[in-house]
């Protein structure tokens, strides 16, 4: 390890958060994943991983709730040439069904939502082969996005490890489209994908407030293993006069032992994220979000990993000249990893 300060400013060959450590000193390893093959809408949130590293840097380190956690270790891997490189070719070939373009041949559409799922199963066995290494190291993992079709592969290594844990998937999407234009791999697609081909018991979703009446029958025909806390009812009880806290607790009792976190910041009022894919008004108030996940580890569970994804810097990644979305998100990646070091 260098030397190290934490009361002094960030060091410009400093890690995430201005940290010094290497992965394999850290006990916490963020794995970047660049990629927004299927982004349908507001696009850049390839850029979110180093748009992210570039903010976190301004982070002051010491946490009211955590203190020097941080000296446990936390480092982020390479941003990968490679993935970057998949992203871009499978987001050309998703434009051709996004634009929608009807003069194009059948042929032409069919091979290039195939080209689109090749590249997205390519790039799930890259996140499923790097969680299982870190976790194999015994590492605590987190997963930066990239789009919410991110975390699929990594998920997939997490229940290897953690089979009876639960996902709290925090969204203003339900995500559990059966595949979204053709593309089985894609960010609305997300939970779809764990429900129908992992052995996940139990997924707890919050902020939820934009879904189609086939998310909708999907939750109701899985009772067992869905609970959903839709934005409005939240909102409602607020209004009525009931706590957060106690609408948290309510939340955090459907949720086992050990929580996996999947994270799209925009659950979260879209004034913390103008620039995600997909705003949706209304959610969570940044606080808010801390305090459930607060409350998950005082009430004696355990944050087991998590991953945090579509902040977006905007088109222009890093270069946008608007800091905002990566400054929030930083500061929430900072608390995910307090509560998972914790
Ligand atoms: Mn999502």
């Amino acid at each position: 390890m260098k030397q190290f300060d934490p009361n002094a400013a960030a060091t410009l060959d400093s890690g995430i958060f201005g940290l010094p450590f290497s992965s394999e000193e850290a006990a916490l390893v963020l794995l970047p994943v660049p990629w927004e093959a299927t982004t349908s809408y507001g696009g850049g949130t390839s850029h979110g991983p180093a748009a992210i590293l570039h903010a976190s840097k301004q982070i002051d380190l010491f946490d009211i709730d955590n203190g020097n956690f941080f000296m446990a270790g936390i480092a982020m891997e390479e941003i990968s040439d490679e993935i970057q490189h998949w992203n871009r070719q499978a987001r050309q070939a998703a434009k051709i069904i996004i634009d929608g373009d009807e003069s194009l041949p059948d042929s032409v559409l069919q091979q290039a939502i195939n080209k689109v799922n090749v590249l997205s199963e390519k790039l799930n066995a890259f996140a499923y082969t790097e969680t299982t290494r870190l976790l194999a190291q015994g590492k605590y993992v987190g997963i930066v996005g990239g789009d919410h079709s991110v975390p699929f592969g990594a998920i997939q290594a997490f229940l290897e490890k953690y089979p009876d844990m639960g996902i709290l998937h925090i969204d203003a999407h339900a995500d559990l489209r059966d595949s979204f234009e053709g593309f089985h791999y894609s960010h609305a697609s997300i939970m779809h994908n764990v429900m129908t081909k992992t052995s996940l018991k139990k997924l707890v979703q919050v902020g939820i407030r934009d879904f189609c009446e086939e998310e909708f029958n999907f939750i109701r025909n899985n009772a067992a293993r869905i609970k959903t806390f839709f934005d409005a009812a939240l909102s409602e009880q607020k209004m009525q006069g009931k706590s957060w806290g106690l609408l948290c607790d309510e939340i955090i009792a459907e949720l086992p032992h050990e929580v996996y976190v999947s994270f799209d910041i925009d659950g979260l009022d879209p004034r913390f994220c103008p620039h995600t894919g997909t705003p949706v008004p209304g959610g969570l108030d940044f606080h808010e979000a801390l305090f459930l996940l607060k409350k998950i580890v005082t009430s004696g569970r355990k944050i087991i990993g998590f991953d945090l994804n579509e902040v977006s810097p905007g088109e222009q990644g890093v270069d946008s000249g608007d800091e905002w979305d990566a400054n929030v998100g930083a500061r929430l990646l900072y608390k995910l990893c307090g509560w998972t070091l914790k």
